[in-house]
């Protein structure tokens, strides 16, 4: 059989390139679509990255955007390929009531021009290509239900989480109207050392790591009560793929079934290197949204049962392994006293010579 081809759009953000080391591994050939930016923004996907005048390269970029359809629809004839994640999105839920139209356009718009794009290639052609769509807990929103599985009501609060429902139900309407293989993963919070810097978790992590360095002083926040359920990127990515490999199309409910709030997140992280967050936290509005979602919590029971899909990591070792490569980030060696903790006299001179 041919070597199968997948294409990724998002492949620059954090589950982008997992997913991609995850295909790669598989034995995929990798295709990903990227922005043209006046800096390089391919940071996640260097360390797999080889250059196409290479005869063993199987890893391949695109230019191109969510917002302009010509161009994915001329991606994806030259890719011809068997699976499309689509994973681009101006994923910010806060950036997304500054820029709510641009922020509709790349995920709303975004997944209905891919579609489009799928569905005609897919007419023409004859050959099935499989589609998966980045759902979010996001689409919950204001409790209806705890826990939020497959079956519960979206009541989305934010100008992202609105394109995202669309995105869901159009998936799912190209799956009954045009028999497209198309699966709706319904993703809560995932994270990493690769998280972007200004998601909650490695906002924490990151600055936890800058304080013991001595190059920050103050972590400003915003609601702290709110509630998540957080899992590892790694196990996440893996789900998506376990859903294209199913005989049939479906929609997962992908969490780890446990919330913490922020609160909590805070305490495990500062007490890894031995501070207290009261000393360093602070509140500032700007972080505030203008609708919140304060809980969430999913239930997978359906992936364990069809995907066999089980998160690997807890939400402790989470948090923990994020301090830790913030910490080696800025130079400092997490495991240096063997348990773990840092080596606690270095870090607290390290912070009294720079508060000094
Ligand atoms: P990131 O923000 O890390 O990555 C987003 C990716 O989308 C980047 O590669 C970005 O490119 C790209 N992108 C942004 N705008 C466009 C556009 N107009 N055209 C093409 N590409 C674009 O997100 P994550 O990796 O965390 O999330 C992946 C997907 O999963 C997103 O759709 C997100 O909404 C969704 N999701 C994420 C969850 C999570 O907890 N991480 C949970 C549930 C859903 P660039 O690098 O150039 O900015
Ligand atoms: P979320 O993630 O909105 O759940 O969306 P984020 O980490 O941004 O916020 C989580 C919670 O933390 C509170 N919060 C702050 N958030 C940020 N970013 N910065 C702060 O300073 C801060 N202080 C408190 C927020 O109010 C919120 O309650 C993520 C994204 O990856 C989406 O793309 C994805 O769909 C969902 O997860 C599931």
């Amino acid at each position: 059989m041919d070597t199968k081809r997948a294409l990724i759009t998002g492949i620059t953000g954090q589950d982008g390139s997992y997913l991609a080391e995850l295909l790669l591994e598989q034995g995929y050939e990798v295709h990903g679509i990227i922005r043209r930016t006046s800096t390089f923004n391919t940071d996640r996907i260097d360390h797999i990255y080889v250059d196409p005048h290479n005869e063993a390269a199987r890893i391949f970029l695109h230019y191109g955007d969510l917002t302009d359809g010509t161009t994915l629809r001329r991606i994806l004839e030259e890719v011809k390929p068997h699976e499309v994640y689509n994973l681009g999105a101006q994923s910010h839920v806060r950036v997304s009531f500054d820029s709510p139209e641009y922020t509709v356009d790349s995920v709303a718009m975004g997944t209905l021009r891919v579609l489009e794009a799928i569905r005609d290639y897919q007419h023409r052609t004859g050959i099935q290509v499989r589609f998966y769509q980045a759902g979010s807990s996001e689409m919950f929103g204001k409790v209806q239900e705890i826990p939020q599985k497959e079956t519960t009501p979206f009541y989305p609060r934010s100008p992202y989480a609105c394109a995202k429902v669309y995105g869901y139900w159009q998936t799912l309407n190209y799956r009954e109207a045009y028999d497209l293989f198309a699966c709706n993963g319904i993703l809560f919070n995932h994270e990493s050392p690769r998280r972007g810097e200004t998601f909650v978790t490695r906002k924490i992590t990151r600055a936890v790591a800058r304080i013991v360095a001595g190059q920050q002083r103050k972590l400003y926040l915003g609601n702290l009560d709110a509630k998540r359920d957080w899992g590892y990127a790694k196990d996440y990515v893996k789900a998506m793929w376990l859903m294209l490999q199913q005989d049939t199309a479906d929609d997962y409910v992908i969490a780890t079934g446990e919330t913490h709030s922020i609160r909590e997140f805070l305490d495990i992280a500062f007490q890894h290197v031995n501070l207290d967050w009261q000393d360093y936290v602070e509140f500032d509005p700007r972080y505030l949204r203008p609708a919140e979602v304060e809980l969430l919590i999913g239930d997978p029971a359906k992936a364990q049962r069809q995907l066999h899909w089980e998160p690997t990591v807890t939400f402790e070792g989470l948090v923990k392994l994020m301090v830790d490569a913030d910490l080696e980030a800025v130079g400092i060696s997490p495991t240096s006293n063997g348990n773990g903790n840092g080596d606690i006299a270095t870090i607290r001179s390290a912070i009294t010579n720079a508060f000094a």
